[in-house]
């Protein structure tokens, strides 16, 4: 995601570091290296013009920091004036006070409506409502089962009927949501290719006739510039509460992302991180300028993974981990565990000083949720609780049966077998370096303690632990695509 942006920027401000007291000269280059990269970002100029004016102004002024350095402080300057570009911070959905909530989802065709209906089910439903998907995309019988396929996936219902009318499918599902007890309704509806009259004309019916508490236009991050007119016309023909911008790990430039609220003044609520249904983040703009700017993000890592691992799980494998007691059981667990976090690539680019790393990389990306990963999980899955309890107990027999009930080979069952063999052994190790270190740390004494301040990030206790296991994971096994 922005790789290209990301990079320029930064880049402009490596040429800063360098130097203690800043001219303004200094500032005007780095400021026009800063330019270039929103232009060529696929910034509208405008907003390009009107962000480099409003750095400059307090740049160049009296705005210095004691605690920073003259760089570090153009850095912050642009970091925030970033954040205030995408809307400052972050916006929320309006939910009615009287359920259910009505949410219409618009967009053009193919820009990732029905699979983000699908996704913001699913993210409510994690929140403690109950959504129901309905699905008014009338015109092609597979966009229903599109969202039919969708709804089983994230378990919320889907109600649909067998008419050609959006207009009256919309004014039934709040029937629906009253027989069935859901608080939140999200309409998924028809896509059109480019604005088509008869087809906006429909969206103002059902929006005067089930009048939704949110109308969230669905935008393509990859159409760039082109992203930011269809939003407007959108806008102004139904007056769009905000934006799910999909498709965001494939966009390299950030084009839209950057412009569609200054252009629109619609804000991005949502951001759409992949094709899988817990690939949907809510838009923190602060938290954006930061990633952009290479200064990491810890606080989207925590959230996504305290979302994402099973805190209680993490705890009784490091016991287990501690007492050597790590079977292929275990293993297996981890691993769907972690799966559940997607690419460690998209994990890397969030940690501060990582994101570099991750570009380098590339092709050896350890995908956790690619083929190597599904051969290992069938592996396990295909052993008996007794054969992943005691790996010992596996003889040739037992390694051809499951090769054949896996469809692997044998010597994917060995290879396995030998790789875990290897990270238990890594295991007992980390385990020795973890008591040393807790010895050590005893013998301190207080250090260790963090003064509670405004900036104390949310505890995440099993974090380490798992970034440990990762890291096992990441020596041991090299899970090449
Ligand atoms: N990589 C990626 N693909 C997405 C994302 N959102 C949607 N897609 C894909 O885009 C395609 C079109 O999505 P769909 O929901 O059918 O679009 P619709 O025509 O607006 O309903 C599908 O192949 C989706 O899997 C995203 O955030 N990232
Ligand atoms: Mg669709």
């Amino acid at each position: 995601m922005f790789e290209d942006l990301s990079q320029n920027i930064q880049e402009a401000f490596r040429k800063l570091r360098g130097h203690g007291k800043l001219t303004d000269d200094d500032i005007n280059k780095a400021l026009k290296d800063v330019r270039m990269a929103l232009l060529s970002a696929d910034v509208n100029y405008k907003i390009v013009r009107d962000f480099e004016k409003a750095v400059k102004a307090r740049a160049l002024g009296t705005e210095i920091l004691s605690n920073l350095t003259p760089a570090q402080s153009v850095i912050k300057i642009v970091d925030e004036e970033l954040a205030n570009l995408m809307g400052g911070k972050a916006a929320k959905l309006n939910i009615s006070s009287r359920p259910p909530t009505i949410i219409l989802m618009v967009g053009l065709q193919g820009s990732g409506k029905t699979t983000s209906a699908g996704k913001l089910a699913l993210l409510m439903k994690k929140q403690g409502k109950r959504p129901a998907l309905v699905a008014a995309d009338i015109y092609r019988p597979a966009a229903i089962k599109q969202l039919q396929v969708v709804g089983e996936q994230a378990d919320v219902p889907v109600f649909t009927e067998d008419i050609k009318d959006a207009v009256q499918i919309a004014k039934d599902s709040i029937k629906f949501a009253d027989k069935h007890a859901r608080d939140v309704l999200i309409i998924d509806t028809a896509g059109r290719l480019q604005i088509d009259e008869r087809l906006m004309q429909e969206l103002k019916d059902i929006k005067e006739t089930v009048k939704p508490h949110e109308i969230l236009l669905v935008v393509d991050s990859m159409i760039g510039q082109e992203a930011v007119n269809v939003a407007e016309t959108f806008h102004n023909a139904l007056g769009v509460n905000g934006i799910v911008l999909t498709k965001l790990d494939g966009d390299a430039r950030g084009g839209a992302a950057l412009s569609i609220k200054a252009a629109t003044g619609c804000p991005i609520k949502f951001v759409g991180m992949g094709e899988k249904l817990e690939a949907l983040e809510i838009f923190h703009p602060d938290r954006m300028a930061s990633r952009i700017l290479g200064m990491g993000d810890v606080l989207s890592l925590i959230e996504k993974a305290q979302s994402t691992i099973d805190a209680k799980t993490a705890e009784k494998m490091v016991k287990k981990i501690k007492a050597d007691e790590f079977t292929l059981q275990d293993f297996l667990e981890q691993l769907q565990q972690v799966k559940k976090l997607g690419s460690l690539n998209d994990l890397l680019g969030m940690v501060p000083g990582l994101g570099g790393l991750k570009k380098k990389l590339t092709g050896v990306d350890l995908d956790l949720d690619g083929k190597e990963v599904k051969h290992m999980e069938a592996i396990i899955l295909s052993m008996t609780p007794k054969e992943r309890q005691d790996t010992s107990i596996i003889d040739a027999k037992r390694r051809k049966r499951i090769a054949m009930g896996s469809g692997t080979k044998v010597a994917d069952v060995n290879k396995l077998l030998k790789q875990f063999e290897e990270m238990r052994k890594m295991m007992r190790k980390f385990k020795t370096t973890q008591a040393q270190q807790q010895a050590s740390k005893k013998v301190k004494g207080k250090k260790g303690k963090i003064k509670k301040g405004k900036n104390t990030k949310p505890k995440m206790p099993t974090l380490p632990n798992l970034g440990g296991l990762l890291g096992q994971l990441g020596s041991k096994f090299p899970f090449k695509k």
